[in-house]
């Protein structure tokens, strides 16, 4: 056990063993008796990653009886960001929360497996994508293969992730004023009661956030060495992959994906429903999903939609995938690299005790306050399905704290701006053309390259991150489309494909849902920071003096 609360019992033993690891980070050392600094705590959180067998035991930082003696509001099982934006909110708001999470940070998935690596590998496939595409012009040398390395990239992100982990508990402990006990496992005995290491906590509440891991589809041969998901790829790989075989259409696969062939590691993707047609996201305009396709395809990823994969083929290790094809023929190929992204399911195995409702796919049932079918525990995040985004976790725990402190608050993720990368990031909001068109009888849209141009030759979008290409090879600096209901002058939906554009999406999405929504003219008004990635201002402004609106 380590208490990293109470400075002046243990915290000495405690430095000694931070001490005996070596020099933190940049020499971010603390004082006798001052709390672990951002440093300190990387560098414990390190040796308690790397050494899963060694005893340390959990991580305390509650309080006495003396310094608080109220009873719990809500225990959050499950430290990730859903658990640790709802602990933040409600402790705000006056009340008393204990975290607990088996791993020795906070954060979750994100920093250890999820998120954090996955825009470190995006980032490097769009990096290495213009670097191979310029490769022997101006000043980047012809593009060498053998240094991009998949197995590099992992170990550069497993060597730094100690310091976002180590910033999530510093600042949980000295800026939030949180109480948690890491490193150890929670059991849920009951509604009220949560046991860690043999000792029992009770609150008013539980709010579980315990998150949702790759569902793995069953076939024969899938648990051998050289498959891989999100997460076995962190912890796991070993080699340099030669060639990769995916499994599953999901956003992971098209960020893996992408990232793979980006290195130059030959990717093949495999996948039931046409990619980015899976229940899961909603609102995928069809031009948007045939640029990203093309632009894939283009970068030499292979996709083969409507299969269905059959076996892992190997001995112990996997030698290729064997998988029905859409024609209905058996077909072999070899790889010594498969990835598996079809999608997450909960672990609900911890919550046993509590006999909650769940739908047919495995997640938790819960209201829009997220309260479970047990009236005093209240589920957020990947349990509660996707979309598996960390705003819907953030918001879910904020939610959940919201309606522990006495206030109703419902939260509706229905609807939502939206993103994935590929080599690009693709960004949208609110309707496609042809859902506004279902909808409305008069849609125009603002779109670059437009239907009537050559995009081999239309040099827009172009903007932060797409210059090189537009100036280069124009097809390849992006794409974008803004619909627009032509009677009400309101705009329906965007979709963005190209660099830089994903922050506008987080408040287009806000202002045009809002009742009285947000028109051409609207738009036309914003001063844009040209050359601005999304154009829409610009673009909104040319059209918005026609009484009645056509398309550009
Ligand atoms: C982000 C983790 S990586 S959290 O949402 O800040 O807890």
């Amino acid at each position: 056990m380590i208490d990293v609360r109470n400075p002046e019992d243990g915290f000495a033993a405690l430095r000694a063993r931070i001490d005996a690891l070596g020099e933190p980070v940049g020499g971010d050392r603390g004082e006798a008796g001052e709390p672990l600094t951002v440093g300190e705590w990387a560098l414990l959180i390190e040796d308690i990653v790397e050494k899963p067998d060694d005893a340390t035991g959990g991580i305390y930082n509650v309080a006495t009886p003396e310094e608080d003696d109220r009873e719990y509001d809500a225990i959050f099982v499950g430290g990730g960001a859903g658990g640790r934006f709802g602990a933040a909110y409600l402790r705000a708001r006056g009340g008393r929360q204990l975290i607990v999470d088996a791993w020795p940070f906070l954060g979750g998935s994100c920093p250890h497996q999820a998120c954090v690596p996955h825009h470190l590998f995006s980032e490097c496939a769009r990096e290495l994508d213009l670097a191979r595409h310029m490769q022997g012009r101006l000043w980047y040398p012809e593009f060498d293969e053998s240094k991009a390395s998949i197995l590099g990239i992992v170990e550069l992100f497993k060597k730094g992730r100690s310091l976002p982990h180590a910033v999530m508990n510093w600042q949980s402990k000295q800026q939030l004023d949180l109480e948690f006990i890491l490193n150890a496992p929670a059991t849920v005995i009951d509604e009220h009661t949560v046991e860690v290491e043999g000792r029992q906590f009770r609150a008013r509440n539980l709010v579980l956030g315990t998150g949702a891991r790759t569902a793995y589809p069953d076939i024969s041969g899938i648990e051998q060495n050289g498959v891989f998901d999100f997460a076995s790829l962190i912890e796991d790989l070993d080699y340099e992959p030669t060639s990769c075989v995916i499994i599953g259409g999901s956003k992971v696969a098209l960020e893996y994906g992408s990232f793979f062939q980006a290195t130059g590691c030959q990717t093949t993707i495999l996948t039931r429903s046409p990619l980015l047609r899976t229940a899961s996201l909603h609102h995928i305009d069809e031009d948007m999903r045939t640029y990203v396709i093309d632009m894939m395809v283009d970068r030499g990823i292979v996709i083969h939609e409507g299969v269905e994969p059959l076996e892992v083929l190997g001995d112990g290790r996997a030698t290729g995938v064997r998988y029905r094809g859409s024609d209905g023929e058996t077909v072999e190929i070899e790889t010594d690299f498969v990835f598996v992204g079809t999608g997450e399911r909960p672990n609900l195995k911890l919550y046993d005790a509590l006999g909650l409702e769940t739908d047919d796919r495995g997640f938790v049932v819960a209201d829009s306050t997220m309260k479970t079918s047990s009236p005093s525990v209240r589920a957020i995040g990947d349990l509660l399905g996707s979309p598996m985004e960390m705003f819907k976790a953030r918001k879910c725990g904020m939610a959940a704290a919201r309606n522990i402190m006495g206030e109703h608050y419902e939260y509706d993720y229905s609807e939502y701006p939206d993103f994935f990368h590929t080599t690009y990031e693709v960004t949208w909001c609110g309707l496609t053309e042809a859902e506004a068109r279902e909808r409305y009888p008069n849609v125009i849209k603002l779109q670059m390259p437009p239907d009537d141009s050559d995009p081999e030759s239309f040099p827009l979008p172009a903007a932060e991150g797409s210059m090189l290409y537009a100036f280069t090879r124009p097809i390849l600096s992006g794409w974008f489309k803004l619909v627009i209901d032509a009677d009400s002058r309101r705009i329906l939906g965007a979709h963005h494909v190209g660099f830089g554009a994903k922050d506008a999406f987080q408040y287009i999405d806000y202002l045009i849902r809002r009742p009285e929504g947000w028109t051409i003219d609207d738009m036309a008004e914003l001063s844009e920071l040209f050359l601005n990635p999304e154009h829409f201002i610009q673009l909104s402004r040319l059209r918005a003096g026609k009484q009645q609106l056509v398309n550009l």
